[in-house]
């Protein structure tokens, strides 16, 4: 990817692309499916190891090529048949990599301003994670998790709930990991909403009983977020978008998230300030290192 100065989009919901402009070589890029093919009418190649989704009952993206590989090898041939017809890439990777730099400087700004603020925010929260991550650890994400301020190397470090999956699929999922891989670190990072609808009580008494030292991170900004923006986005006259979009999204006077786990053996701490974060993941890791669970609840803005 980096001879060949091919954009990666690390996107679990983008497909691959490979756009084929009306002059010059076919041209691959990672980008989200629907805006591209209305833009340039591209060629456009599935690849993975069900490109098909042979189990899903409807499916309505185009495919002119369809490659049924893993990852890996399919950019091991990619990388071949490049050899074969290289393009000449000094211009496109001048551009990119100033666009990549300058995204990078972006995104360590937002870190920054989020560290002088009162309260936690996302940048803030992904990136004091990043400190206490051990190498090979397994990050499953209900929403709150963001690769921009905490990345991610590993290959099969990062799960995600899938479109089809309901809200609570997070922190169970993150059970199960654990209980496949003992050996390393497993974070579930969910929102209050996801962590609520997870059923907490029975997934932390599971993970006593299990011995599943597993660190959940709670994103808390006593809210369904997500319902309010797709709310507000809707019906923005509604009776429903009252009280800027909270009167059926609200979650404020939730319990003590920290106490749940608490109840379950675990470590539990509930934090406020940006500048306590970094010390309350740090004894939450060490919770998990010394093989007990533990939870921060991170009272959050938006
Ligand atoms: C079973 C189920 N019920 C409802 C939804 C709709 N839903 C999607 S996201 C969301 C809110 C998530 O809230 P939270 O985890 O607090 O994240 P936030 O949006 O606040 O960041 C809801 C209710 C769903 N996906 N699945
Ligand atoms: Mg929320």
């Amino acid at each position: 990817m980096t001879r060949t100065v091919l954009p990666v989009r690390t996107s679990p919901k983008a497909p691959i692309v490979l756009q084929r402009p009306k002059t010059g070589l076919a041209r691959p890029v990672f980008t989200t499916l629907p805006v591209l093919v209305a833009q340039c009418e591209p060629v456009v190649v599935q690849i993975g190891e069900d490109p098909l989704y042979e189990r899903y009952p409807m499916r309505n993206f185009p495919s002119d090529l369809t490659v049924k590989a893993a990852t890996g090898p399919v950019l091991a041939a990619l990388e071949t048949a490049l050899d074969e017809r290289r393009p000449d890439v000094g211009s496109r990777r001048a551009l990119l990599s100033k666009r990549s730099a300058d995204l990078r400087a972006r995104w360590q700004g937002e870190i920054d301003a989020a560290g002088r603020k009162d309260t936690i925010t996302l940048p803030w929260l992904n990136h004091c994670l990043r400190a206490v991550l051990e190498p090979n650890a397994i990050v499953v994400n209900e929403y709150s998790f963001r690769q921009e301020w905490c990345p991610l190397e590993e290959p099969g470090s990062l799960f995600s709930v899938a479109s089809a999956g309901g809200l609570g699929w997070g922190f169970p999922a993150a059970l199960g990991a654990s209980l496949a891989v003992r050996d390393r670190m497993v974070i579930a990072f969910l929102g209050d909403g996801a962590y609520m609808l997870a059923n907490p009580t029975a997934c932390h008494w599971m993970a006593e009983e299990q011995k599943l030292p597993v660190l959940t991170i709670v994103y808390n900004n006593a809210l369904y977020n997500a319902v309010r923006l797709a709310t507000l986005d809707m019906y923005p006259a509604s009776v429903a978008a009252g009280e800027d979009g909270r009167r059926l999204a609200e979650l404020s006077h939730g319990p003590a998230f920290e106490q749940v786990v608490s109840a379950h053996g675990g470590h539990g701490e509930r934090v406020e300030r940006p500048a306590d974060l970094p010390a309350v993941l740090q004894r939450a890791a060490a919770a998990v290192r010394a093989g007990r669970q533990a939870l921060v609840n991170a009272i959050c803005t938006l």
